[in-house]
């Protein structure tokens, strides 16, 4: 609990401050009030109170993502409030959250994930075209390396280009000037903006595999902290918990160390994994089945709360799903492994350093 934790209100009863980590853009404001008014709602008697602050990655805005290497380029100033008290939580999109986390943090709640999918925003010159029928070298903005990968093979008469900043400065660096044909996003982010009207087509997956955990937001906590862990713990979807955990597990054990953006993955009763060369034009791409079911009324007592899988403590979800969960996504990786997925990675990697 933080030092000096406690408000006291007008009727003299005594509460406890829950304050709340954000980064200081506004796609990550509204995702932190999106869950601190969830909290409200559950808790009215707690004080929440919602700090800003910026990190390295909203810094440093000339580099290519990729080659900035490090992937806790989003957290770590937060994680460092957290470590010292200064917040109790941390509000987070999970696919940003990478799948081993800096000892004494876990992931408390993962929430209902929204809409996975990439999509595809205009630049209003070419209102009601679409991706397939953009002309011939028009110049499509990603700083995604999983994106530009699958796009370029799926779309191979369009080029790519990196594009830096938040949403906002995306958007504008498209409406205001006429470097880009359009931009890739995720439909998650710009749906929670308010954007949904500039979403001219959702990418499904056989043109373009979602990130690992896109679309899902998530609360890092101290795992010290039981009483914060177990408030923010009613926040978690078990649905979205072990498909996540399922898609965590297998980039962890297929990528290690390495970052997200080469993977993407479509779970359903099934898990769908990928890898891509950097240009799309090696690829490899299984599918497995589990059977992990959620039946709510088997949740466990008792369960080990310090017990983490890929970074996650959900001690209200059923362990045995967990398990099944974690090792669907092991197994499809090796599966990966086993048909050449390292040699691809590594390729990709040098080509990536060296650009
Ligand atoms: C990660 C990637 C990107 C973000 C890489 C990837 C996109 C970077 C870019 C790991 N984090 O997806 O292949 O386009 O240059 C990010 C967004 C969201 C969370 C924005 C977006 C919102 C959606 C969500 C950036 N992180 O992907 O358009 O909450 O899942």
């Amino acid at each position: 609990m933080s030092q000096e934790a406690h408000g006291q209100e007008g009727n003299g009863k005594v509460s406890r401050v829950i304050r709340i980590g954000t980064r200081k853009s506004q796609l990550a404001r509204i995702q932190t009030d999106s869950v601190a008014e969830k909290l409200k709602k559950l808790y009215p008697d707690v004080l929440l109170e919602i700090v800003a602050m910026s990190t390295t990655g909203d810094k440093i805005l000339d580099t290519a993502l990729s080659k900035i290497g490090e992937k806790s380029l989003f957290t770590k100033e937060l994680e460092n409030a957290l470590e010292r008290n200064e917040v109790d939580l941390v509000v987070h999109s999970l696919k940003d959250l990478p799948t081993v986390l800096p000892l004494g943090f876990t992931i408390g709640a993962v929430l209902e994930r929204e809409c996975p999918f990439d999509a595809v925003v205009l630049h209003l010159k070419n209102t009601g075209k679409c991706l397939d029928t953009l002309p011939e070298k028009s110049i499509i903005g990603t700083s995604s390396l999983r994106r530009a990968a699958q796009l370029k093979k799926r779309f191979p008469h369009l080029e790519f280009k990196d594009i830096r900043g938040n949403l906002n400065t995306r958007l504008k660096k498209l409406d205001e000037k006429e470097d880009f044909s359009a931009i890739i996003l995720a439909a998650a982010g710009l749906t929670r903006m308010g954007w949904e009207n500039r979403i001219s087509q959702v990418l499904n997956p056989d043109d373009c595999m979602y990130a690992v955990g896109q679309g899902a937001l998530a609360v890092e906590v101290r795992v010290r902290d039981k009483d914060i862990l177990e408030m923010v713990s009613v926040l978690h979807h078990p649905d979205t918990v072990l498909r996540c955990i399922a898609e965590r597990a297998f980039l962890r054990h297929l990528a290690s160390p390495w970052s997200p953006s080469f993977m993407g993955v479509l779970f359903q009763l099934y898990l769908t994994g990928a890898v891509y060369s950097l240009d799309g034009s090696d690829s490899l791409k299984e599918t497995m089945q589990t059977s992990c079911l959620y039946n709510p009324c088997q949740v466990e007592e008792g369960v080990d709360e310090g017990a983490q899988r890929v970074g996650v403590t959900a001690s209200n979800v059923p362990r045995a799903s967990q398990d099944a969960a974690e090792k669907l996504g092991v197994d499809l990786a090796q599966l990966l492994l086993s048909k050449g997925a390292k040699e691809i990675l590594t390729v990709a990697r040098q080509l990536n350093d060296a650009r």
